[in-house]
């Protein structure tokens, strides 16, 4: 009695797509030892919106003696295709590589493609009875075809940071001077890291103003406040991220602004946390005039003659609405 296995696989698991192709191999072998089959014909139903490829010749190999007794090949645009006819000894094999086509009306899907040889029955009962064997498509991916849109390939790293400093109040006498609209927001024409169209799109709106008109006559015991902002406008997180900002010449860090020993507020994610001065395990610290900065910190002059607000913000997020934030911190003029 023949024993005949059906396989089938493909090289062009996809995502293909439409239109497009798809190539199988069909494979139907005899188990060795076993009597010559004969008459196979090899039937292949394509999904719905797949068809014959004739403008590839199959390509048929015949493995151990098979022999092929009359030539039957589908023709282009079939979707049921058949390949005839063969005799396959025990140990023989016979292989069937073929393109189809993938119509443009494919929907974007997973398809499965089972295949089945049929044969001359040695038992039967009728003249040229039949019997059959199949692949059971459900039984392995070998022959699943994706069809669907290509993804396009995720843009390039793109690490972007970017940060602008506000004067965000003034105080003198416990309240704030008058004449200034410290709740504005301003477009520099000469400076792209403040444009409306950046941060737009951001949970924080970097108001202030750049510099006080000198006729306001800034005084002595003048409290003025400094707000950096920041923005990750990048398609990347920004890992260990670092602030350094000096202390203006002619003017004192004020230690107790947000709280006692609290001059320095962070907002990172829509969070504002005041931050201690002290150098410990908050993102925050100052360092006074000539006081030794810490490793890895990123002041421009490292013999720190003014004094130093550092923050270490640790990773950035770069999602948006959690992608901004503001350092934040005062000084006394002297
Ligand atoms: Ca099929
Ligand atoms: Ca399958
Ligand atoms: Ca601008
Ligand atoms: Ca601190």
């Amino acid at each position: 009695m023949p024993q005949l296995t059906v396989n089938k696989v493909t090289t062009t698991p996809g995502p293909i797509s439409q239109p497009g192709k798809a190539i199988y191999t069909i494979t139907v072998t005899n188990a060795s030892d076993r009597a010559m089959a004969t008459n196979v014909n090899i039937t292949d139903p394509l999904p719905s919106g797949f068809s014959f490829d004739g403008s590839v010749a199959p390509t048929i190999t015949l493995n151990a003696g098979v022999t092929r007794t009359s030539v039957i090949n589908p023709n282009t645009g079939d979707t049921i295709l058949n390949f005839g006819s063969f005799d396959i000894p025990g140990g023989g094999s016979v292989q069937i590589s073929f393109s189809t086509d993938i119509a443009a009306t494919v929907v974007d899907g997973r398809y499965q493609n089972n295949a089945t040889a049929t044969y001359i029955d040695p038992t039967r009962t009728v003249a040229n009875g039949t019997t059959s064997s199949s692949y059971d498509s459900a039984s392995s991916t070998g022959e699943d075809v994706t069809v669907g849109t290509v993804p396009p390939s995720p843009p390039p790293g793109n690490i972007s940071l970017r940060g602008i400093k506000r004067i965000t109040n003034v105080i003198r006498n416990g309240i704030p001077i008058p004449g200034v609209n410290f709740n504005q927001t301003i477009d520099d024409p000469n400076d792209p890291n403040d444009d409306r169209t950046i941060w737009s799109s951001s949970a924080i709106a970097p108001t202030g103003v750049i510099r006080i008109d000198p006729q306001l006559l800034l005084k002595a015991g003048d409290e003025v406040e400094y707000t950096i902002y920041f923005l990750v406008d990048g398609n990347q997180p920004i890992p260990n991220a670092r602030l350094c900002d000096s202390i203006p010449l002619g003017t004192n860090f004020i230690a107790d602004a947000f709280g006692s020993g609290n001059g320095i507020a962070l907002n990172m994610a829509n969070t504002i946390t005041n931050q201690t001065n002290s150098s410990d395990a908050d993102r925050g610290s100052y360092f006074s005039p000539v006081a030794p900065l810490p490793a890895n910190n990123v002041c421009p002059n490292q013999g720190n003659p003014t004094g130093a607000v550092l923050v270490n913000f640790g990773t950035l997020d770069y999602t948006s609405g959690n992608n901004a934030g503001f350092v934040r911190f005062r000084v006394r003029l002297e």
